[in-house]
């Protein structure tokens, strides 16, 4: 091919990628496969190879890469960025409303969620990104363009002409379902872990290696044209162009034609607040029109024709009575605050994670101290930092322990490691977390065996193992501190039943690490048998699609112990199902996400039909996911599989899927 030949392709290649960037990203739409996207893009990558003088920065090519910076540069933001005013209460924005009709009169506003993520400033020059920048103290920020490139929503080369030279704001924020997962990897490793994703957002976008940015999924709203050529009338019409021009504008901003209904806004988007998958922290009214914007003007620090109407706070202060520790299923040690109870937005908070012991030291935080608690998403609460200022001196640090708080064995402690742990198989800490893992919903389901007749169980030392659940009797049970001869049968018919569970959720309750619902599915279709399974090796196990290879490695691991087998063959011999006879129904092949809960079905039971029928249920969503159920209040996987264009359905069309109805 010759050069001439090669720089038209190459054109005709980013066009292509830029347009099914924009048609996943901003549109949640995909048209192609991922595979073939990656495969334009490499195509696009070997022209670029070999023309290297043909690369352009606005090259789809040039998002990631880059080489770790020194430092950010400070930049000066073309027009100051004012911060909003804050009302707490809807008189506050009645009486904003009042000031502003004092000069106009017909006014309408635009609300817009107030995305809770780190504010963003996007440099356009002949409609491609060159700069862009953190709000910094609103007048400077930091140059933080080679992080930025990384965010796929962020277009490099905008659509259309509207905005050739311009420059826009936005947030950049992390969803809450990747933040979870994030965290809990970044404790894994021993790194540092976020109190909130605003932190987690804010803090990967302060990272000085743009391929660290480019690992993490941030996403973007924008909402504000600070300069452009072109003149809009309204927010309105300002909004109209971000979307036209490649950028991700939020989906649920609405007009209102005065302020009650501004009001009705609030309140509604306010029950919405835990459905999404971003946090947002209230309402930004923004009166609509502009010849009015500019009436009203500025005062030194925020206009005055837009206002932020904060929801209740999820934050609170409050005393940190003691650090307890908590002793996990695989015996890792966590600290754990004890507080004097405190309500977080409408929640009554009196326990806190603090992670681990390395973050305790990092925080710095003691019993005795006023604390800042957090709860974001639907992560347990947790202790964001000590206010140190309002130490007495009598406060107290919690050292790590040496020894076991269950067993008194002496903890470990490994180097690459932020995990205490305690060495301890037989520890009682980790027989009630894997009898409360087994008895879980997913698992056996087994009714009526909470964790404090757990306790009891251990206490009085009628259970040393799993098996041991199924030789209980009626005459033990009677034994334990409140139980009667009802509450003595439903545990025992609940223990029975468990016994027909299937092979799926007895793998998935033996609680081998890293295998989760959906692992359990694939091994149980995989191999029909429990004997099957212990049989195979890592390699082996790596074969089967899906599995990855810290899971072959761990189940490969558990049936090469000697007391697992042990169980195994007693549960065997008690008579719990360990084989699955093949099946292969209409659902063969197909895959389930259930969220939110179901009118007329329990989890368990819709699970049940889907696995009986052939097909499979996972926790989380992904591309691969053919059917997600959706329920009464579902939680941020609805969100996640319309931006992916999943197929959805309730529950009637659910049963007529698994052809129950
Ligand atoms: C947000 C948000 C922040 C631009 C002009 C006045 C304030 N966090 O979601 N700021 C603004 O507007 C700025 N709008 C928003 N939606």
């Amino acid at each position: 091919m010759n050069k001439n030949d090669a720089k038209k392709l190459i054109q005709k290649l980013r066009d292509d990628i830029n347009y099914h960037n924009y048609q996943y990203y901003i549109e949640n739409n995909p048209v192609i496969s991922d595979y073939e996207y990656d495969m334009l893009l490499k195509k696009l990558e070997a022209l670029e190879t070999q023309y290297p003088d043909l690369i352009t920065s606005d090259s789809p090519t040039q998002r990631i890469g880059g080489e770790p910076l020194k430092g950010f540069k400070t930049v000066e933001h073309k027009i100051p960025m004012l911060s909003l005013d804050n009302a707490y209460s809807y008189d506050e924005l009645r009486e904003f409303d009042e000031r502003i009709k004092k000069n106009i009169t017909d006014v309408q506003y635009i609300c817009e969620p107030k995305i809770d993520g780190a504010s963003i400033a996007l440099i356009y020059e002949n409609g491609v990104f060159i700069r862009g920048a953190t709000r910094g103290d609103g007048i400077k920020g930091d140059d933080i363009t080679s992080n930025l490139r990384t965010i796929r929503s962020i277009p490099l080369r905008l659509q259309g002409s509207d905005l050739q030279n311009a420059e826009v704001r936005g947030e950049v924020y992390f969803p809450i379902s990747s933040f979870k997962k994030f965290n809990k990897e970044q404790e894994k490793k021993g790194e540092q872990v976020f109190a909130n994703p605003r932190n987690a957002a804010a803090g990967s976008l302060r990272q000085l290696d743009p391929r660290i940015v480019a690992s993490r999924p941030l996403d973007t709203f924008l909402y504000y044209i600070s300069y452009s050529e072109k003149d809009f009338k309204s927010q309105e019409k300002a909004l109209e162009t971000l979307r036209t021009a490649g950028f991700r504008v939020n989906p649920l901003i609405k007009k209102a034609s005065d302020i009650e209904e501004a009001i009705s806004y609030c309140k509604t988007l306010e029950t919405k607040r835990e459905t999404l998958d971003y946090e947002i922290d209230g309402v930004v009214l923004k009166v609509n029109s502009f010849a009015q914007q500019r009436e009203l003007g500025s005062t030194i620090k925020h206009p005055r024709w837009a206002i932020a109407f904060k929801f209740t706070a999820k934050q609170a202060t409050t005393r940190l009575k003691d650090i307890v520790i908590q002793v996990g299923r695989t015996g890792t040690l966590t600290p754990v605050a004890i507080l004097q109870p405190v309500q977080v937005g409408g929640v009554t908070v009196s326990r806190a994670t603090l992670h681990n012991f390395d973050e305790l030291k990092r925080k710095d935080i003691r019993i005795g101290d006023m604390v800042l608690v957090e709860r974001s998403g639907d992560v347990i609460p947790q202790v964001v930092k000590s206010i140190s200022e309002k130490r007495t001196g009598e406060e107290k640090a919690r050292a790590i322990p040496r020894k076991c708080p269950v067993c008194e064995s002496d903890v470990i402690r490994t180097l690459d490691e932020v995990a205490v742990r305690c060495p301890n198989k037989q520890c009682p800490a980790r027989l009630k977390w894997r009898i409360e893992y087994f008895a879980s919903r997913d698992a056996m389901d087994i009714d009526h065996l909470g964790g404090q007749t757990i306790d009891k169980l251990i206490e009085k030392g009628l259970v040393d193992t799993i098996a041991d659940l199924y030789s209980l009797t009626e005459k033990e049970l009677l034994t334990l501190e409140g139980f009667k001869e009802k509450s003595v049968r439903n545990l025992l018919d609940s223990i029975k039943k468990s016994k027909q569970q299937g092979l799926a959720r007895l793998i998935y309750g033996l609680g081998i690490r890293h295998v989760g619902k959906y692992a359990s599915q694939l091994l149980a279709v995989q191999y029909h048998s429990i004997d099957e399974l212990a049989k195979k090796t890592a390699e082996e196990l790596t074969q089967i699609h899906g599995l990855g290879d810290k899971t072959a490695e761990a189940i490969a691991t558990f049936f090469a112990t000697e007391e697992n087998i042990e169980l195994i063959n007693k549960l065997k011999d008690i008579g719990i199902r360990t084989k699955e006879t093949k099946k292969e129904g209409r659902l063969t092949g197909k895959k389930f996400v259930f969220t939110g809960t179901l009118p007329s079905m329990s989890r368990p039971d819709a699970s049940d039909l889907v696995m009986k029928n052939g097909g499979m249920v996972a926790s989380a969503i992904g591309k691969d996911i053919d059917y997600v159920i959706v329920g009464a209040d579902p939680g941020s996987k609805y969100e996640k599989a319309k931006k992916l264009g999943l197929t959805i359905l309730d529950e009637n069309e659910f049963k007529k899927v698994v052809g129950e109805s």
